[in-house]
This record gives structure tokens, C-alpha cells and sequence, in this order.
């Protein structure tokens, strides 16, 4: 199911399309060259398509890019969910990059909560700076209305530490959402609803 969603605000402007049963060659564009990598390993190791055309006042501080990006994102995968058919609802993934190890757990419960243990030796990627990307995972979480918990386990490269991380997110993310062709929701909780 392919989904649109657009924001405009003062601060940003985001147009998204993301569809999680499509593998298609991700297009990224924020104008945060090292964010758009991320978004990118994220998206290409998931094995769905997620195109993003953001722009914003990068120039004053992309906190308010970062975190608007994650918004949309979030509130995508919630709409991905709409149909209420039965999805694995769980998912998590531990992913090496040289020197890193980087794990996520995901529970797409309509619960929102960050666990976030996450750290950087370097503080920039590029230009980049690294705690911008909890700003991200925030907004994600609060729009999708999922628990998930995210680890840097250690490695000694930033770099190859978020990358790990977003790998392992996309591969998560993607089995979490996934349809598992059973009808209605009954099958993800004891409760008959999540
Ligand atoms: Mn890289």
C-alpha cells in the first residue's frame, strides 16, 4: 500500500511516500547529506520504498528537519496500519557494521515509548551532529504509536555505529509492519485489539 503524506510548516516542508510491501530503490532528499544516508541504508536494507523531499531552515538548526522528517515517517507507518489487518507486529534485528553492533526491537502496540541506549565516541558524522537522531526517533515513535527500543552495543566509529542502527531499524521495522495475511487483529494480542 503506497502512502502519500505532506507537511508544511513555518519551519519545514516534507513530502513522503513510503510503501513497505515495495522494494524500490529509495530516494532521499533533506539536504542533510549524511541524514539522507541513514534514511537510505534504512530503507534499502528494510526492503521497501521510501522516497522523502524535505526541506527546511537547515540553516538556522536541523533539529527542527530531523525531527519533522521522523514525524512524517511515523505517522506513515501508522497509516500503513490502517487497514487493521493482521501484521507480525513484532520485530528486531542486530545488525554489525565493522567495528559496531547495533540492535532494535519494535513492538507496533499503540503504546509510544522510546527506549533509547544509544551513544556516540564522535559527536559529528560529516557535518552531522549524532544526538539529533534521538530528536528523530522521538517524533517516529510518538506519530507511529510504537515501542521500540534501540541499542548501540559498542563500536569504536559513529559512522558505522548510526548506520548499523538504521539498518537494523529498517530490517525491524519492515517485519514488524508486515502483513501476515490473517484476517482482523485478533492473532496480535490476547486482548483481541491492540
Ligand atoms: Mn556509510
Amino acid at each position: 500500500m503506497l502512502i502519500e503524506l505532506s507537511r508544511k510548516t513555518a519551519e519545514t516542508d516534507i513530502k513522503l511516500k513510503l510503501d513497505l510491501e515495495k522494494k524500490e530503490k529509495p530516494q532521499i532528499n533533506t539536504g542533510l547529506p549524511f541524514f539522507d544516508h541513514m534514511l537510505h541504508a534504512m530503507a534499502f536494507h528494510g526492503k521497501f520504498y521510501l522516497k522523502i523531499e524535505a526541506s527546511g531552515d537547515i540553516d538556522v538548526d536541523p533539529h527542527h528537519l530531523v525531527e519533522d522528517t521522523g514525524l512524517v515517517l511515523g505517522q506513515a507507518l501508522l497509516k500503513s496500519f490502517s487497514d487493521k489487518s493482521a501484521i507480525n507486529r513484532y520485530g528486531n534485528a542486530k545488525i554489525p557494521m565493522d567495528d559496531a553492533l547495533s540492535e532494535v526491537i519494535i513492538d507496533v502496540c499503540n503504546r509510544p515509548y522510546l527506549v533509547y541506549q544509544v551513544g556516540f565516541p564522535q559527536e559529528n558524522s560529516g557535518s552531522f551532529a549524532n544526538f539529533l537522531f534521538k530528536e528523530f526517533f522521538q517524533a517516529l515513535v510518538s506519530e507511529a504509536k510504537i515501542n521500540l527500543h534501540l541499542i548501540t552495543h559498542y563500536g569504536e566509529n559513529s559512522h558505522h555505529r548510526s548506520e548499523s542502527l538504521f539498518k537494523a531499524a529498517g530490517i525491524a521495522i519492515e517485519y514488524a509492519f508486515r502483513k501476515t495475511g490473517e484476517k482482523g487483529t485478533g492473532s496480535m494480542s490476547t486482548k483481541g485489539i491492540i
